[in-house]
């Protein structure tokens, strides 16, 4: 058995006039009941420190990067370096980042129980638009702010096991999970902000919403024998609401344990990093099943097309 206890730190809403101080206040307090409870590792959401800036369309290129964070750990998230390292845990980060070239990402940090950065992902899977939409109720403005991650789909060796990140609207991609699941990941962690209703007219609503968040989670875990966490931003945030799902599935596609509030909420799982052996070895075995050479199309061809 090779577990590891992972504390999934869902955070409730985060204001826009909320300041970074605060959040990170927020975040320590989670970091030290997840030690309490004996976790390993903890699970930070997406976009960690701020409101989900994304929804608010901005002309200025100063008020986009007051968003960001110019270096990390910054002087506004070193007391969330320096609680983990004294108390030996790892976690998961997400947050804007700004590269000394200028460059814009929605990134995601892993450290380990030592305070060191050893793995940074940005996401590569940016939903939304560009301009803004007059038709929409809100906006998200992700492909206007942020880049598409330069640094693919990588896992790492830390904490006992081979762990991947990826990041909220990622998970509906299957390529992303096979991609990691190609890697032998064992543990798959990721934060989202999902608003729980359409920004425009749509039939899915938030029980929808929340289905196809499952599946996404359930399918991918499942389809490349490998634990999955996801931890929501949820609540409303100046009067836009996300949806919460904060869960844990196991290497079968169990959904293990699950938030049960909006709110800053700790869910803790003994993940048994050992049972991804099975899946990995029998049915998802990818080295005796897999028929690359059918595959072609998955990256040869970007949008669908259908026959003459
Ligand atoms: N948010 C949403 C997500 O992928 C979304 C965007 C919502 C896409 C609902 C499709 C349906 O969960 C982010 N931040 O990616």
């Amino acid at each position: 058995m090779r577990t590891i206890r992972v504390a999934a730190a869902q955070s409730g809403p985060i204001q826009k006039a909320e300041p970074r101080d605060d959040v990170v206040r927020r975040l320590v307090a989670l970091l030290e009941e997840a030690a309490r409870r004996g976790a390993r590792l903890v699970v930070f959401p997406e976009l960690a420190l701020t409101t989900f800036f994304p929804r608010w369309y901005m002309e200025e290129e100063t008020d986009v990067l007051a968003w960001f964070e110019p270096s990390m750990p910054s002087p506004t998230t070193r007391p969330l370096f320096d609680r983990a390292r004294e108390l030996g845990i790892g976690f998961s980060l997400g947050y804007a980042e700004l590269t000394p070239e200028g460059r814009r990402f929605n990134t995601s940090i892993l450290v380990d129980e030592r305070g060191e950065i050893v793995g940074k992902y940005r996401k590569i899977h940016l939903p939304g638009h560009v301009a803004y939409d007059p038709d929409r109720a809100f906006q998200h403005l992700e492909k206007r702010y942020f880049e598409p991650g330069d640094l693919g789909f990588p896992v790492w060796r830390t904490l006992g096991g081979i762990m991947g990140m990826c990041i909220c609207n990622d998970r509906r991609w299957p390529e992303t999970w096979r991609v990691l699941g190609l890697q032998s990941v064992e543990l798959v962690m990721l934060g989202f902000n999902t608003p729980s209703v359409n920004s425009q007219d749509s039939a899915e609503g938030p029980t929808q919403r929340l289905f196809h968040h499952r599946l996404s989670m359930q399918a991918g875990a499942y389809q490349n024998a490998t634990w999955a966490v996801a931890v929501a931003k949820a609540g409303v945030e100046d009067g836009h609401a996300l949806m919460g799902g904060t869960l844990i599935v196991d290497p079968n596609g169990e959904i293990v344990a699950e938030s049960a509030t909006l709110e800053d909420e700790l869910v803790l799982y003994d993940c048994d990093l050992d049972a991804c052996r099975f899946g990995k070895q029998t049915i998802f075995d990818f080295a005796r099943h897999r028929r690359t050479e059918h595959y072609g199309l998955i990256t040869s061809r970007t949008g669908a097309r259908p026959p003459d």
